[in-house]
């Protein structure tokens, strides 16, 4: 049962896709208050558990901090941040009382869950202009389930896209994307996509190449795809200031950028130096600068991701004009304050994605009203996807395309998937990255994943074996790295037969973890899911925050500390402990509930098969579409059966019911 309550004058931001009536009153469980600005808080029993809010930091278990929705391009992911890249505003609170809350508000927004008071819940904006909607269910399970209709079906993509992908940042050559392709097929490690960082653009302009390399892209685009692999380009969400360059002329032309207060395009520098940010808020800039990725995919493109969409400024003219009075006024004073020095510091240091820079352009609405940026902050990568998601149906209406993005709204998980931005080559991203994934599906995010290997900080062997391990059972499995740290292909690290079994098993599991992610979508269900929710009434399981449920069939327990030989692992019930050998055997325990120390070497992946469940498994391949998806062989309980999703994974007839066939596990 959903209750919608109205605010002031809310901002439609479109993350809800379902039309209900307001009613009136105050909500159940907690009081409300629009004194100054919108508060809305209640008390928490000592046995609420509080889930939710997709990208964010810490556990599943949002309580004991404070998390602010504030999308932010912050590449240090340390335990004390509030805000990552994404503005997820859903939260279930699960206790004696059960129930959701969704606050449909598109700009700064505070949760503050058992932070200042521990029993206490107050999640507060400054203006008092939203929707709430008060879930409730039978247990939090139910009551996602119920949200997420709400918000409508969840992106779904290409079955390529289930492949193993490689990223860096500093591929610039054709060259150097051919080494990638070759160190990938030569060791015969599975490989479906290659992603295109910035540099191969001009001068980081979207929808350009640099001509020097690329004068023949779609030649190129073919030549990959000959050998299985797609090309998967980086879409960055400043346009550069450029007398000449179509992209920026047009935009000036039509009025399709972010304005200033004065009517001027507002301006802000990131990679390609000085840009305009395309106003995706407005429908007709939307459709324009959707449009423009046909330039890519008229070359035979099937997919993007999108970057820098919080969006991120790395400085405007304006703050550069203060920063620059600011230290001249240091090095003229002799006094020896600390003041002046401080002051230096903050304006340097407080250039990039900066508030009053937010707070001085402004985007032109649907029904052509002017909206200052800051008061819709948190959409801006919600609709850039869209403009690409929207444009994908004209060109194709029937294909699926590619997309995923860093910044994202709930309403943008319609559109495309996120990847969860700048981690560290760090253990505890491991488990940063396992926590998040449950809480993302919860907010209608399924096709996600986190770079495999850590983007920022030198990698070890080690590490990203055992991310991989992980990355293995994640939609969207990507080793990605920053320009300037160890090299992290899969064949950078002498002999890579791990590696390449860790990937193998990946392309064996991928009939099921497709048919899992195909259910999932269809049914506005989890695909990751916290133990909690399959075993309600186990209270060990209510804490379990380092294995996870994929589907309804397996759970998944990673090693996530370095030099450790195995783990410790928790059982709701019996359940079968597969490894994966790297010998391409398995090894096969029934484990009885409770706890367990179940050994785990670095070169062999590990799930857990549910009592009377089984799954499928093909035999390795290549690429995906070299799978053998009619002879599967079924591994776990003899006599369970298995209601296997399949179809051809470019297509969007996804409703026929001959794509679903059960198999039996003799
Ligand atoms: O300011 O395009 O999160 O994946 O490699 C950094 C370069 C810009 C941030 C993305 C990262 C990407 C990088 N980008």
């Amino acid at each position: 049962m959903i209750r919608k309550y109205v605010y002031g004058i809310p901002f439609e931001t479109e993350s809800v896709a379902t039309e209900m009536e307001a009613v009136k009153g105050t909500p159940a469980y907690g009081t409300v208050c629009m004194e100054d600005g919108f508060r809305f808080a209640c008390a928490l029993d000592e046995e609420d558990v509080v889930y939710g809010l997709g990208e964010a930091n810490r556990g599943m278990n949002k309580r004991g901090y404070c998390y602010i929705s504030d999308c932010t391009d912050d590449p240090d992911h340390t335990e004390d941040k509030r805000s990552l890249y994404g503005a997820h505003n859903f939260i279930v609170v699960s206790g004696e009382r059960k129930f959701g809350l969704f606050f449909d508000y598109p700009s700064k927004m505070t949760f503050d869950i058992g932070y200042t008071r521990p029993d206490q819940l107050t999640v507060s904006c400054q203006a008092a202009d939203l929707y709430l909607y008060v879930i409730d269910g039978a247990n939090a399970y139910d009551i996602v389930k119920q949200f997420r209709k709400l918000i409508g079906r969840s992106y779904i993509p290409p079955k390529f896209a289930f492949g193993f992908g490689q990223s860096r940042w500093g591929y610039r050559t054709k060259e150097d994307f051919r080494k990638v392709a070759e160190g990938y097929r030569e060791n015969q490690i599975p490989l479906d996509m290659i992603y295109m960082d910035i540099d191969y653009m001009e001068a980081y302009k979207d929808f350009t190449l640099n001509e020097e390399e690329f004068s023949d892209f779609p030649e190129f685009v073919r030549e990959m795809k000959e050998k299985h692999i797609r090309l998967i380009p980086i879409i960055d969400a400043g346009v550069k200031v450029e007398p000449g360059y179509e992209v920026y002329e047009e935009g000036v032309k039509h009025g399709y950028f972010c304005k200033r207060e004065d009517g001027s395009d507002f301006v802000a520098a990131v990679w390609p130096g000085w840009t305009h940010f395309p106003d995706v808020l407005n429908p007709e800039a939307r459709k324009w600068f959707g449009d423009k990725y046909r330039i890519l995919t008229d070359q035979g493109i099937e997919g993007f991701w999108n970057d820098m969409n919080e969006p991120a400024i790395f400085y405007t003219p304006k703050g550069v004009q203060e920063a620059k009075e600011a230290v001249k006024e240091f090095f003229q004073d002799a006094s020896g304050e600390h003041s002046v020095f401080f002051q230096v510091k903050d304006a340097v240091m407080g250039l990039s994605n900066n508030d009053r820079d937010y707070r001085s352009f402004y985007h032109q609405t649907a029904d052509g009203e002017r909206v200052r940026h800051d008061r819709v902050h948190n959409l801006f990568g919600f609709n850039m996807t869209r403009a690409a998601g929207e444009a994908f149906e004209r060109i194709d209406p029937d294909r699926r395309f590619l997309m995923f993005s860093r910044s994202s709204c709930i309403g943008m998980h319609r559109y495309g998937g996120i990847w969860t931005g700048d981690n560290r080559s760090w253990w505890s991203h491991i488990l940063l990255n396992l926590k998040m994934l449950p809480s993302l599906n919860m907010c209608g995010f399924l096709y996600t994943g986190a770079d495999l290997g850590g983007f920022g900080s030198d990698t070890t062997r080690d590490l990203l074996l055992r991310w991989m391990a992980l990355g293995v059972f994640a939609p969207l499995m990507r080793n990605h790295s920053a320009m300037g740290t160890r090299e992290q292909e899969c064949y950078q690290f002498g002999d890579p037969a791990d590696f390449c079994h860790v990937i193998q098993v990946r392309y064996r599991l991928i009939p099921y973890l497709y048919s899992e992610y195909m259910k999932a979508a269809l049914n506005d269900d989890l695909y990751f899911k916290p133990t909690a929710f399959v075993y309600p009434e186990d209270a060990h399981a209510l804490q379990v925050e380092d294995q996870l449920m994929l589907g309804d069939e397996i759970m998944i327990a990673p090693v996530y500390t370095q030099n450790a030989k195995g783990r410790y692992v928790y059982l709701p019930e019996e359940m079968k402990f597969v490894k994966f050998l790297p010998d391409g055997s398995l090894y096969e325990e029934i484990l009885p509930a409770g706890h367990h120390y179940v050994e785990i070497a670095l070169n062999e992946v590990p799930l857990f098969i549910r009592r009377d469940r089984c799954i499928p498994l093909a035999a390795a391949a290549e690429y995906v579409e070299a799978l053998d998806t009619e002879h599967l062989t079924l591994i776990g309980y003899p006599g369970a059966e298995y209601r296997f999703y399949d179809d051809d994974g470019v297509h969007k007839n996804y409703e026929d019911p001959e794509k679903v066939r059960t198999l039996k596990m003799e």
